[in-house]
């Protein structure tokens, strides 16, 4: 632990984002960091944000979805994850199962190997959002041995489920030695 982010300072801890294309990493990392939301585009190669979270956390965002050429590399900026932050669209059912299988993909990179894990299972604010007990269902959390996990329902366009998100990390953060892995339903649907 104790990287260096992109300003050069030194973090606390290492938070890498990753999910496929659309998921809503940008979104999220935007409202997370307080900013007005913005036009969104796809993200092209990567962003690394020094997000000012409790802990002082450093977060580096990825896409891996459909980009081959991009996955290759972001394995090599795997090494001093503290956290690895998966997020889902949960109203993507289609692509859930694409979703998975680079989820579990991931965790099998040595670099991963016993690091905490936080799924946020976006858009849960939409109508036709999965709702969290069949997300966690489908995801398999329970195969994730070794993994601490959190799964956790937000929005990024709301906000909802961000504070308690925060409040994950921290956890994770802090219980790394001592692996509580949870469920939580923090949305009404
Ligand atoms: P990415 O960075 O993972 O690729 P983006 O995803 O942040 O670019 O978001 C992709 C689209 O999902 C955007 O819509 C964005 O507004 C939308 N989105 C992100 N978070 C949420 C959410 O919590 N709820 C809903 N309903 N939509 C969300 P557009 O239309 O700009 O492509």
């Amino acid at each position: 632990m104790g990287s260096v982010n992109s300003r050069g300072h030194k973090a606390e801890a290492q938070v890498v984002m990753i999910g496929l294309d659309l998921a809503g990493k940008t979104t999220l990392l935007y409202k997370l960091k307080g900013h007005q939301l913005v036009e969104t585009l796809p993200t092209v190669g990567f962003n690394v944000e020094p997000l000012e979270a409790p802990g002082h956390v450093s977060l580096t965002l990825w896409d891996v979805g459909g980009q081959s050429q991009l996955r290759a590399s972001w394995k090599d900026y795997l090494e001093g994850t503290d956290v690895l932050m998966y997020v889902l669209d949960s109203t993507d059912e289609a692509r859930l199962p694409e979703a998975v299988a680079e989820l579990t993909e991931a965790l099998d990179d040595p670099h991963l190997a016993s690091v905490p894990l936080l799924v946020l299972a976006n858009k849960q604010e939409a109508p036709h959002a999965l709702p969290l007990p069949e997300i966690r269902d489908r995801l398999g959390l329970h195969r994730f041995q070794g993994h601490c996990w959190e799964l956790q329902g937000c929005s990024a366009l709301t906000g909802e489920g961000l504070p308690e998100a925060l409040e994950s990390l921290r956890r994770l953060l802090k219980s790394r030695n001592h692996c509580n892995s949870r469920f939580i339903v923090c949305l009404s649907h």
